[in-house]
């Protein structure tokens, strides 16, 4: 046990079993004594904005995947180092292990909801981790630790790797028992969504521009974009669930999910859209969302006429921050279904926020257990203390889908076509300018209503082969017309006319 190598090794090996025990006891414990998760928040957490930003850019929904490798690398390359410091006489590494439990116990305290009890799978890690480390450069397998025949080398470095082992399959066991043992999909497969009372318009075939192959109008709840920042998705029961109505209110009311069997159940087409989406990308979606009036829950608890934002915060506590007449306006919804089906657990089950209008940062808290009426100048949201607005209504924006960028298009007549959407306003028009050609009508489809995307068809002669450019702006029935200025979506969504370059051959 003389090189580096191995004593890494051992580093490596001891980190192993200090996460795989800690991960397999936290089985016993439930998600919330998670410390894997618990840290890779943490990070996500003390992460700044723009790194974040970058993030959701780059690795889009691998994003948290991408996190969790980083983390476990990390760790490794800290054992690694730990490993190799650590001798009989001075515990340098074991230290490093205690400093790293200690971390972990401080990111598990952190969470929402943590208790004290959490930490005991992060103590019990931690301590068979400086055991492993310590059994290991104790010498016990090269006699004496000094001079070590080939045959007590090769002991040894068998030992570490069955420790390692050992390490991660107890890691990957605890993984698979506390995903089984919190996972809510049963209590989700075995809800039935309540019979609505009000029912949305219907949809009319003309929604979906014919002869164009386009996102269909309401997106399906498998296709739906997918942001939030929670590493491991919520599993709440609605057994469990609860929402609190509290703050600048005439009276605190707590509901429980059988409790909202009184309010009137109304279904609604919305537009979801993220502020981080880019111009041309991808994060826009639209569903039948079923559920109830947030104005009927608000009015029981009585909002008081000073508050003028609900700070909405989901289980996991991340918050949103609404406007209160956003909420109150009887288009807003607790929704509990996705097109007919209850919410999908990753889009909040079993009830979200969707709110028309208003950008998914302030206004769609998924798994929302807690409204609290207070005001912009008391309370800051979760993105908006990282530099973000603290009001986002959505901004008039359209994209192209077809031609898709560096698409061949064949001589002849084509159809182009894309989204448009402006929530609550609506679309009144969408303009199509092919290379430096003048602006021309586009085809819109129906119009569903203010709060929807609208999709839009453009047929035209491909005539000149070669490259060329087409681009797009819409105008929303206030009579606003997309610009040109460029904006980031840093720090209340991006502006700016679609453009792609496709080629005629
Ligand atoms: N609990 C929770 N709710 C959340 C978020 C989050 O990070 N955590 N992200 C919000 C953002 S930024 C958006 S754009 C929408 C996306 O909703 P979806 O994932 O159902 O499309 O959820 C919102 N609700
Ligand atoms: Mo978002």
């Amino acid at each position: 046990m003389t090189t580096p190598g191995a004593k890494a090794m051992t580093g490596v090996a001891a980190a192993a079993v200090a996460v795989g025990v800690a991960q397999l006891v936290g089985a016993a414990f439930g998600p919330q004594a998670d410390v894997r998760t618990a840290v890779g928040s943490a990070v996500i957490e003390l992460t700044p904005g723009a790194v974040k930003e970058w993030a959701i850019d780059t690795f889009g929904t691998a994003d948290k995947l991408a996190l969790t490798v980083m983390v476990l690398a990390v760790i490794a390359v800290i054992a690694a180092v730990a490993g190799i410091l650590e001798s009989r006489r001075r515990p340098i590494g074991s230290t490093a292990i205690v400093a790293a439990g200690g971390v972990g116990c401080a990111a598990v305290l952190s969470r929402a909801g943590a208790t004290l009890v959490d930490i005991v799978p992060t103590l019990v890690g931690t301590a068979c981790g400086v055991a492993v480390l310590r059994l290991l450069v104790s010498g016990r397998f090269t006699d004496e630790g000094e001079e070590a025949s080939t045959d007590q080398g090769r002991r040894l470095s068998l030992v570490t790797l069955g420790l390692l082992g050992a390490g991660v399959a107890s890691g990957a066991l605890g993984v698979v028992i506390t995903r089984l043992a919190s996972s809510v999909s049963g209590d989700r497969e075995a809800f039935a969504l309540p019979k609505v009372n009000k029912a949305a318009a219907p949809i009319p075939d003309g929604v979906q521009p014919k002869g164009v192959a386009l996102p269909s109008f309401v997106t399906s709840n498998s296709d739906f974009y997918r942001i939030d920042t929670a590493l491991s998705v919520p599993q709440l029961s609605r057994q469990d669930w609860r929402l609190r109505i509290h703050g600048m209110v005439d009276r605190e009311v707590t509901y429980r999910y059988e409790d909202l069997s009184r309010f009137e159940v109304v279904e609604k087409v919305v537009t979801l859209t993220c502020v981080s989406n880019p111009v041309g990308g991808e994060l826009i979606s639209n569903a039948v969302w079923t559920g109830y009036r947030v104005g009927d829950l608000l009015a029981e608890a009585g909002v008081q006429p000073d508050a003028d934002m609900v700070l909405s915060m989901s289980v996991d506590g991340w918050s949103a921050g609404t406007p209160v007449e956003a909420l109150t306006d009887g288009d807003a919804l607790l929704a509990i279904g996705m097109n007919g089906e209850p919410l999908p657990i990753e889009h909040g089950y079993p009830a979200r926020l969707v709110v028309p209008g208003l950008y998914g940062y302030v206004s769609a808290t998924k798994w929302v257990t807690d409204l609290e009426l207070t005001r912009f100048d008391r309370a800051e949201a979760y993105w908006t203390r990282l530099g973000w607005s603290a009001r986002g209504p959505i901004k008039t924006e359209s994209r192209i889908d077809v031609p898709r960028s560096g698409q061949d298009v064949p001589v002849g007549p084509v159809t182009f076509g894309g989204v448009a959407w402006a929530q609550d306003r609506g679309i009144r028009a969408v303009e199509v300018q092919i290379d430096d050609g003048d602006w021309r009508q586009a085809t819109l489809g129906d119009a569903y209503s203010g709060d929807t995307w609208r999709l839009w068809s453009f047929p035209w002669d491909a005539r000149e082969t070669g490259f060329h450019t087409i681009t797009v702006r819409a105008t929303d029935n206030d009579g606003y017309t997309q610009t040109p200025d460029r904006a980031d979506p840093v720090p209340d969504g991006a502006t700016g006319w679609h453009s792609i370059t496709f080629a005629v051959r």
